[in-house]
């Protein structure tokens, strides 16, 4: 088959991508090796920023997000016993939107099978060719096994970060930056009414908590553990029992029920270079990962289709080459400045093995500061809040 734009992955950035193509009038055909139901269910992040609520709102993805969205309009930093709020609408006049980034997948998927979007599910062996010549292929087989080819004008690498496009770039010619982090999430949803309004992130001498959320009924927490802890180690009343001691507060009762889903996620922060190679276009957890405390993984691969649309929209329709000549670059000044904020979060927020005095009272110092000076509290609201895009 034939199309113009061959797509790997249907996460936020594969299915985003598509739409914002779709309209402006380009097609494209998304691969994905998982089910529907699977990429559905799969729960990982929760927070949008502003920029992403307006993007998604314009492209007409808005309408469930707003009315089962939580608006947030600051989040809390709990230390020295207490909690610590950054009024993000004081200091920066914009908000965060809890909504899970299943239902975004959910929206989107339910949108482009409106417009007939070619969507492949359960797809295999899928293989990049000539990714550095005039006409780029995709080969794969579908679902029932047949053996397909997707002749393109363009790839567009977004099968996050264990996908096959990243390697589709000569090792020669890739630069990659990496920092992983003494450390994992265990992360977990749960079926009771969160315990506050807002997110709570928690410095604890036991290691970080955060308490977010994912509906009026259903709490998303997370722990800080081992880097090499297995969830099976972890019953439900150890989770609950190291959530009760991180989070205590006075005036604040974590309220405890029945766990939908538990699981353990590493931390790393990664950046490939560069994120284009001939017609092979990278986007999202594909050319870059960075550690969840900055709530950026999911805006980031928003941000990056956005602006990969505009780019092969003016070259397809317009023959203009300077935007995708310049995607990488005016994608990496984004991710840089997201990898710096995580990193920043990460590095304030989580206690870090060997417990070092100095460290520790540096960590107390920036969040003291942060949390009392206008100016360091701006600093993160408007990092947390987004950045408008480029
Ligand atoms: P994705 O990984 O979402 O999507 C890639 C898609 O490509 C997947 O559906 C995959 O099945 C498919 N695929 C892979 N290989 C393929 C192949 N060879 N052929 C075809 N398809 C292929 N971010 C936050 O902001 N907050 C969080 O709390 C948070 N928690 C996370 C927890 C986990 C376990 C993980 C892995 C990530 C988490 N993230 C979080 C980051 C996450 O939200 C990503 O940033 C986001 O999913 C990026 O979207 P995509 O780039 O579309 O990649
Ligand atoms: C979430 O709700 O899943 C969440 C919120 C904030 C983060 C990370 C994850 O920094």
């Amino acid at each position: 088959m034939r199309t113009q734009v061959a797509i790997v992955g249907a996460g936020p950035a594969g299915l985003l991508l598509s739409h914002l193509l779709a309209m402006a009038g380009i097609d494209s055909v998304v691969l994905e090796t998982r089910s529907r139901e699977y990429v559905e269910r799969r729960v990982r992040a929760g927070v949008l920023e502003q920029p992403t609520v307006e993007l998604l709102r314009s492209v007409g993805l808005g309408e469930r997000m707003d009315s089962e969205g939580l608006p947030h309009e600051g989040i809390s930093l709990r230390f020295d016993g207490a909690d610590h709020r950054i009024d993000f609408a004081a200091l920066t006049g914009r908000s965060i939107t809890v909504y899970g980034q299943q239902e975004v997948v959910k929206d989107l998927i339910a949108a482009r099978i409106a417009a007939q979007g070619d969507l492949r599910f359960e797809v295999s062996d899928v293989t990049l060719h000539d990714v550095d010549g005039n006409e780029p292929r995709v080969t794969f087989r579908d679902a029932d096994g047949t053996a397909q080819e997707v002749r393109c004008d363009a790839i567009a690498g977004c099968d996050g970060f264990h996908g096959v496009s990243r390697s589709a770039v000569p090792a020669g010619l890739v630069t990659a930056y990496e920092q992983t982090y003494p450390f994992a999430w265990l992360g977990i949803l749960a079926e009771t009414p969160p315990s506050h309004d807002e997110l709570i992130y928690c410095y604890h001498e036991r290691g970080f908590a955060l308490h977010s959320m994912r509906s009026p009924q259903v709490t998303r927490l997370y722990l800080q553990v081992a880097p090499d802890e297995r969830i099976e180690d972890w019953s439900d009343a150890r989770i609950w029992d190291e959530l009760h001691v991180r989070l205590a507060a006075d005036g604040f009762a974590l309220t405890e029920g029945a766990m939908l889903e538990k699981g353990i996620t590493g931390m790393r922060s990664f950046v490939v270079e560069p994120m284009r190679h001939g017609r092979l276009f990278l986007a999202g957890d594909a050319a870059h990962i960075v550690p969840p405390t900055g709530a950026k993984g999911m805006n980031l691969a928003i941000a990056d289709v956005l602006q990969l649309s505009r780019a092969l929209t003016a070259w397809l329709r317009e023959g203009r080459t300077e935007l995708i000549d310049g995607y990488g670059e005016t994608c990496l000044r984004r991710i840089w400045r997201a990898q710096h904020f995580s990193w920043w979060m990460t590095s304030m927020l989580h206690r870090f093995p060997g417990g070092d005095p100095f460290q520790h009272q540096i960590q107390l110092s920036q969040l003291r500061y942060t949390a009392t000076s206008v100016p360091a509290a701006t600093t993160l609201a408007e990092n947390y809040v987004g950045l408008p895009f480029s």
